[in-house]
């Protein structure tokens, strides 16, 4: 696809990340993989309702063998395939340096619990984010406290000011069992101490997708503002995270359940 179409044929209509009286369901790869395995799940993500497609381009790995992402030919998969399915498009931001150009093919930019405090991309995500109006998810570091969490958070608002968008996805404690351990209690904390909404990764907090469904449960339970939720079409094929991703089966079990949540505390999913 020529450069022009993916960067015209957008909807211009801004949509925030997070609306008052609803549970926004990010869903996505871990890693975007090929074009055609992107397609798939997009189409999955759109016959589900759901407005927001997650893809990672620039993996930053444990191991520097595992695979490291299709870099930028990655983010023109995920330009096209948004464009498509007319779906927002979230994907992470690594380094500094890359952010005006990851800025150029997403609709939100999402800093990783690695770089939760990198301050220098903090700052350059904040500038970039209120310039191209673009969203942020924070997500955060896996050895920090909540108020670490928030004054990063102030990092990227106070460069002019952006929807920034928290997201828990567990910290690191003794427990090995699941991946790391999802502190539900931060919700209410930072519902306590901030305005900023909060969503949660349930996906990368218990590294197992058969406990996915029931912290999503869990999650819009302790009065989370939405998720973001790893999927694929075939798991056991997955280049990254597939032993934590939802298969298509689960991916709409998960949807029914917290639809129904939703509505007992009178919001709906989008
Ligand atoms: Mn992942």
């Amino acid at each position: 696809m020529k450069k022009d179409n993916l960067t015209n044929n957008r909807e211009s209509k801004d949509i925030k990340l997070i609306e008052d009286g609803c549970i926004t369901i990010i869903a996505g790869p871990c890693a975007i993989e090929s074009l055609k395995q992107l397609d798939i799940i997009a189409k999955k993500v759109k016959e589900c309702g759901l407005s927001f497609l997650r893809g990672g381009a620039y993996k930053p790995r444990t191991s520097p063998y595992s695979f490291q992402g299709l870099e930028h030919e990655g983010l023109e998969y995920l330009k096209e395939i948004g464009s498509k399915y007319n779906l927002r498009t979230v994907t992470e931001v690594t380094d500094a340096e890359k952010v005006d150009e990851i800025a150029k093919y997403t609709d939100v930019l999402q800093i990783g619990t690695r770089n939760m405090s990198n301050f220098a991309l903090l700052k350059k995500v904040g500038k970039v984010a209120h310039e191209k109006n673009k969203k942020v998810i924070l997500k955060r570091g896996w050895a920090s406290t909540i108020k670490e969490w928030l004054l990063s958070a102030e990092y990227v608002t106070s460069r002019g000011g952006c929807e920034v968008v928290l997201c828990e996805r567990g910290i690191r404690t003794f427990e090995t069992y699941t991946r790391f351990t999802l502190d539900l209690s931060a919700v209410p904390v930072i519902k306590k101490l901030s305005k900023l909404p909060i969503i949660i990764d349930p996906s990368h907090a218990t590294g197992q997708s058969d406990l996915v469904i029931p912290m999503c449960r869990a999650a819009i339970a302790v009065g989370a503002d939405g998720l973001i939720v790893e999927i694929h079409h075939n798991p056991s094929e997955a280049l990254c995270d597939g032993q934590q991703a939802l298969d298509p089966k689960q991916t709409s079990e998960m949807l029914h359940q917290i639809n129904k949540i939703s509505k007992v505390f009178g919001k709906k999913i989008r």
